[in-house]
């Protein structure tokens, strides 16, 4: 039985794998190939059917990450290989930095540092007037684990909260909208919470962020696929949209200048669930996935 290490691991996920086994890596030969019985991989690049079609005893993929939307899933289940995320652990740190976002987009505080230290207070005198989160209205693309994290959050600032998800949440307090154009026409702040993926591509349409128009501020801690970027920048260009938060983007981690070019937009590399906490917490369940598959072929939290 052998474990193939796919693309470059975090190093929480790499010291532990590497203190318990001797990893292969890719491109493996023929023969090693066919030991191979279970993937560890994390993001991108990611495993095709092409690559489970090379390894004919593959049993499990293993992801570092709740998003598995670089894992052909469909494939993997049709072959009977199982495929297990990281869930649960990360919710708390993602739905901090989205209320980070959330802040430093609307308060812009991330422009007002680059005012101060540009010299620009001694010069010019007080910074903008800035928009206000407490009281405001935000919907949730996608109420799941981390999005409700996020709503629970909001409560604290006196946030109207409403979401959308592809069926109502039975039971939730919040109000639902029956579309994202719906969601977005009617709230200040767009949060983008859902999976990525193809069946999230481009949720967020060129109708959705004009829905949500010059006032409205978009935040993505999801996937940049969710959303339509060139109609982003083109909106946030041209005023309309007030602003956007984003830790994803297409492409990742090439950002567009564009984007960079904005003052009211805050950028950041997609650390969401970056806290040492939270990746180590991540990387241990992702080795309690691998060794129970190791020993019974069952895996702990299979997506
Ligand atoms: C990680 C993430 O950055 O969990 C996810 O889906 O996007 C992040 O927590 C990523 O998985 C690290 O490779």
């Amino acid at each position: 039985m052998a474990i193939l290490v796919v693309g470059r691991l975090e190093p929480s996920l790499e010291a532990q794998l590497s203190a318990a086994h001797t990893p292969l890596r890719l491109p493996v030969a023929v023969e090693q190939a066919e030991a191979v019985t279970v993937i560890v991989c994390g993001g991108r690049p990611g495993v095709d059917a092409a690559l489970m079609d090379t390894l004919p005893h593959l049993g499990a993929v293993v992801n570092f990450g709740a998003g598995v939307d670089a894992i052909d899933v469909d494939a993997a289940r049709a072959r009977g290989i199982g495929v297990s995320n990281t869930p649960d652990v990360l919710s708390d740190t993602v739905a901090d930095t989205a209320l980070g976002l959330i802040l430093d987009t609307m308060r812009g505080f991330a422009a007002a540092d680059r005012y101060v230290r540009a010299g620009r207070w001694a010069a010019e005198g007080p910074f903008r007037y800035t928009r206000d989160l407490t009281g405001s209205r935000v919907g949730i693309l996608g109420l799941g684990r981390i999005g409700s994290a996020i709503a629970t959050r909001l409560l604290g600032f006196d946030c109207a909260i409403a979401y959308h998800n592809r069926r109502e949440v039975p039971g939730s307090s919040y109000r639902y909208a029956a579309s994202p154009v719906e969601l977005a026409a009617s709230v200040d702040v767009l949060v983008v919470a859902t999976a990525g993926g193809a069946d999230s591509a481009q949720l967020v349409s060129r109708e959705v962020l004009t829905a949500l128009g010059p006032q409205g501020y978009l935040v993505n801690i999801a996937r940049g696929s969710v959303v339509d970027q060139d109609a982003l920048i083109d909106l946030l260009t041209t005023g309309g949209l007030a602003g956007a938060g984003l830790d994803v983007y297409t492409g990742e981690p090439n950002v567009p200048a564009a984007l960079c070019d904005l003052d009211n937009v805050v950028l950041l590399p997609h650390m969401g669930s970056a806290t040492a906490r939270t990746r180590t917490a991540m990387a241990t369940l992702a080795m309690r996935n691998l060794e129970e598959f190791l020993a019974s072929g069952q895996l702990v939290t299979p997506v």
